[in-house]
């Protein structure tokens, strides 16, 4: 399968830290955002909607959307739970990643350390997303209390969804120092003997 991808996007280091935890070969193909390579006619015809992660699967079909890319590795393995409940609980808290997360923590990180000469209608919204990335962040701490991870107390796609930006919280100001649940848990999926970083491409 191949990866039309952006090492720095925590989106599309989701699907490469999936494939490296089931042993599956990624080949990477870099597209840089910022000079408007997602938005080529040629891309676009890989994935409408012009965004990266985009997974060309062997057969040659195209799969957008990172947690959808989750959800199809993940078939088959102990990342996607058997029990209905559970499943919807992953779901649950993927949806809640799109939703309630990323929208806030990872644009903040995005506007702070990858595009950081950020126009003044972007720098004025740093405030709305850190009341609601914090908002999000307080969620997953009272949830994580006592557990460790989000669903079964089993690694599952949700902690891979929700660790993508979370571990990166800090490159868009947010201060974990007040969220001990999310910090143990962070260390808890880098502690996992196959884990990459976002920043390791020896997939
Ligand atoms: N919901 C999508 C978000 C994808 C997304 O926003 N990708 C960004 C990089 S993180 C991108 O490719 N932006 C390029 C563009 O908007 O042209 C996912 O989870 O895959």
């Amino acid at each position: 399968m191949r990866l039309y991808q952006m090492q720095d996007s925590g989106n599309c280091y989701k699907p490469r830290l999936l494939a490296h935890l089931l042993g599956l070969k990624l080949e990477l193909v870099d597209v840089d955002i910022l000079k408007g390579e997602s938005r080529t006619a040629d891309f676009l015809a890989k994935n409408l909607n012009g965004r990266t992660p985009t997974l060309e699967l062997d057969d040659g079909q195209f799969l957008a959307e990172s947690d959808a890319m989750l959800f199809y590795l993940a078939q088959g393995t102990s990342f996607w739970p058997d029990d209905t409940l559970a499943r919807a609980q992953v779901l649950q808290w993927m949806f809640f990643e799109q939703y309630s997360h990323e929208p806030y923590i990872a644009v903040a990180r995005f506007w702070n350390v990858i595009a950081p000469e950020c126009p003044p209608s972007m720098q004025s919204r740093f405030p709305e997303w850190h009341q609601k990335g914090y908002a999000a962040l307080d969620v997953m701490e009272k949830h994580l209390n006592g557990k460790h991870y989000f669903v079964g107390d089993t690694y599952t796609i949700a902690d891979i969804a929700l660790y993508a930006y979370t571990h990166k919280a800090e490159d868009g100001d947010f201060d974990l120092g007040s969220y001990p649940n999310i910090r143990n848990w962070l260390a808890r999926i880098a502690a996992h003997p196959k884990h990459i970083t976002m920043e390791d491409r020896n997939i």
